[in-house]
């Protein structure tokens, strides 16, 4: 049985698999930053199925409701953000039940402790305490080496946040290949330097989160955008007075260098000599004004996509038999070279 690199070597172009989870009402600036521009780029480069993960959403609890809503208002964003429908594959994780049949493989060839040893499980669950931590969290990797391998994806563009599951995904497809066949590609993590880890304006020491970071300190896309500008302006910086790049020493001006750098395309030399003998609030209203600009479009076409859920559900369901199409050949090769009994009906 073959797998499908055949298909990602016809079009001759490296493949790429990524996912966000449908958690919230809106994507933030560190979701857009980190992750969906480079999957907005990457359609022109390379073979590319993007997911919305709506089975890793449930591992913390979610009201169904809002999950629904939430699931097409991600994808409406993904839309809105540039993924076009003609040039990738963007579908829901519950519409392609290979995932959660890879997962169960994957499951079984991780050990306790490698995936205790995961740092995203060990931060969350001991925020929420033993009691309230779901099972599902702790298997999370390894649903999403599943996403990842059924693809056989080359690259997987994520923030800084995911390094250490990408490295499990190597890790388990290299031990899959090995104890039963050649079967996986082994993927790599693609995480830009400059916008791998975009951090909260208020505490420029943490990451932005959907789940930690205080209103203030979080830019949501789907924010009405007078809001947003206003959060750039009272950004924290620092006591000082110049605009110089400094991790360290200045992390918050270091961070909103970073984000209009990000967003203009200026390098940060540039910058530094662009605002040279100004002000802190030089830089947080040009910021402001950039992410204006950016925002408004954005959010028009996000909900010209929210406005007509008919044809985003066709888009959807396009995407899933796309999806399916490549991730069933490739589960179909994982179960036989495992030793399950071929099913015919
Ligand atoms: P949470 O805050 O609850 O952990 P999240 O905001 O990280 O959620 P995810 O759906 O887990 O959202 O992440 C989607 C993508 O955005 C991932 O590739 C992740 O690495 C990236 N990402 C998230 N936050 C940031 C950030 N602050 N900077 C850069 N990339 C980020
Ligand atoms: N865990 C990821 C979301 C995710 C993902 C994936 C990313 C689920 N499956 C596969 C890349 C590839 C996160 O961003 N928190």
């Amino acid at each position: 049985m073959t797998t499908d690199r055949a298909s990602a070597a016809a079009n001759d172009r490296p493949r790429v698999f990524s996912g966000i989870q449908p958690t919230s009402g809106s994507f933030h600036l560190g979701n857009y930053l980190g992750a969906v521009r480079q999957w907005v780029d990457m359609q022109d480069t390379h073979d590319t199925f993007y997911c919305v993960v709506d089975q890793h959403a449930i591992t913390v609890e979610q009201d169904p409701a809002q999950l629904r809503e939430n699931t097409r208002v991600s994808a409406a964003q993904l839309l809105g953000a540039g993924l076009d429908p003609e040039r990738c594959t963007l579908f829901v994780q519950s519409h392609a039940p290979e995932h959660a049949q890879l997962a169960w493989v994957m499951n079984c060839i991780t050990g306790f402790g490698e995936a205790a040893r995961m740092t995203q499980f060990k931060d969350k669950s001991a925020k929420q305490g033993n009691d309230h931590t779901s099972v599902g969290l702790f298997t999370y990797p390894d649903l999403m080496v599943a996403d990842i391998l059924l693809y056989q994806a080359d690259e997987v563009p994520v923030g800084e946040d995911q390094r250490q599951h990408l490295e499990l995904s190597r890790t388990l497809a290299e031990r899959f290949n090995h104890r039963y066949g050649q079967t996986f590609t082994v993927p790599t993590a693609f995480i830009p330097k400059a916008t791998a880890k975009i951090y909260d304006l208020q505490d420029p020491g943490v990451k932005m989160s959907k789940s930690a970071s205080s209103p203030k300190g979080i830019v949501n896309l789907l924010d009405d955008a007078k809001t947003s500008a206003k959060k750039f302006k009272s950004a924290v910086t620092d006591t000082e007075t110049v605009i110089r790049y400094d991790e360290e020493g200045k992390p918050g001006v270091s961070n909103l260098l970073r984000i209009h750098s990000a967003m203009s395309g200026q390098t940060v030399e540039q910058l530094e000599a662009h605002f040279e003998g100004k002000m802190y609030g030089a830089l947080k209203t040009e910021l402001a004004e950039l992410f204006v600009e950016w925002v408004t479009p954005f959010q028009r076409r996000t909900n010209e996509f929210l406005d007509d859920p008919a044809a985003l559900d066709k888009v959807l369901a396009q995407g899933a038999e796309k999806a399916r199409a490549v991730a069933g050949p490739t589960l179909a090769a994982a179960y036989e070279r495992i030793g399950f009994l071929a099913s015919r009906h």
